[in-house]
């Protein structure tokens, strides 16, 4: 595929940043970005030297969602099933399914699936000033991109429901305070926070972030049972691994662990 100038792609440190780029538009999604988002996080379940991708906006929105222009039901009725099949549930999957630390920095405004791509991300910084917004119920939709599953596990369902039902605003902070994200930052200080713990994770034990990324996720549809069995399964793979070998030494020696994501 060409590289498209609806996502900006640096890599620097092991961290793959991917920038949303259509600012006229908020950054709201149309096929072309979708394709070339889509090829970044391919690019990162690939290739071993990428050990954690940063997500942001450029401009003065995080995403807006879907273009709303690209889907304008007097060209006829569309199929948003296909739509969804085709471009969202792909992405999200990529996201949820690369066993290494996403992180997102939401620089501002948040809305629709372009909320929700947020959330699924594994540690998502906001700007104080950036806003989420279900802004689904608004134009008739159903909340995508993951947001009915995501929603109730991260904040319960009666804030769920609040927030997909009314379409309300929810602010950076009072979302941190939620637990919807991890942190609200000062806005000016975004991105370098953004990028230090972007940096910071991919210099960690890549192999074992990705299997408790893995793990986390699937404890919530596991029993306990099921949980501590897979804890032990992947204990396993971890303590063979050269980062936990390095780990222990670095802590034996009292220095600093160099580790290779292996
Ligand atoms: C936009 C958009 C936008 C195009 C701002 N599209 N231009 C999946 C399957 C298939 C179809 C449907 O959708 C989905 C998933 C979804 O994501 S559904 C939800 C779609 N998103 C929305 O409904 C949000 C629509 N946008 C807004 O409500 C507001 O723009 C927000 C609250 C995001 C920002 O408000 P403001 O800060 O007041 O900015 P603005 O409204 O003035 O927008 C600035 C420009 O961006 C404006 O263009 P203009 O030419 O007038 O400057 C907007 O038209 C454009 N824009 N969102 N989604």
């Amino acid at each position: 595929m060409q590289p498209s100038s609806t996502i900006l792609a640096t890599e620097a440190e092991g961290v793959l940043s991917l920038t949303l780029n259509r600012p006229d538009k908020l950054n709201s999604f149309n096929e072309e970005m979708h394709l070339a988002l889509r090829a970044g996080f391919e690019r990162a379940h690939r290739e071993d030297g990428i050990r954690a991708v940063l997500l942001t906006g450029a401009g003065r929105a995080f995403c807006a969602g879907q273009d709303l222009g690209d889907r304008d039901p007097s060209k006829g009725v569309p199929d948003l099933g296909h739509t969804i099949e085709t471009y969202y549930n792909p992405l999200l999957r990529l996201i949820r399914t690369l066993e290494k630390p996403v992180i997102c920095a939401v620089n501002g405004v948040a809305a629709g699936a372009g909320a929700n791509i947020a959330l699924a991300c594994d540690v998502t910084l906001a700007a104080r000033s950036a806003r989420f917004i279900q802004a689904f119920a608004k134009i008739g939709l159903v909340p995508d991109s993951g947001g009915t599953w995501s929603l109730p596990r991260l904040i319960g369902e009666a804030r769920a429901k609040g927030l997909a039902l009314t379409a309300e605003p929810l602010g950076a902070e009072k979302a941190a305070d939620w637990g919807l994200i991890w942190r609200a930052v000062d806005d000016e200080n975004l991105m370098e926070e953004a990028r230090a713990l972007a940096t910071m994770l991919a210099a960690g034990p890549t192999l074992g972030l990705g299997m408790t990324k893995r793990a986390i996720q699937a404890a919530a549809t596991n029993s306990l049972d099921t949980q501590l069995d897979l804890e032990r399964d992947l204990q396993r793979i971890a303590g063979r691994s050269a980062d936990y070998a390095e780990g222990v030494s670095a802590f034996l020696e009292k220095r600093k662990p160099e580790f290779k994501g292996k």
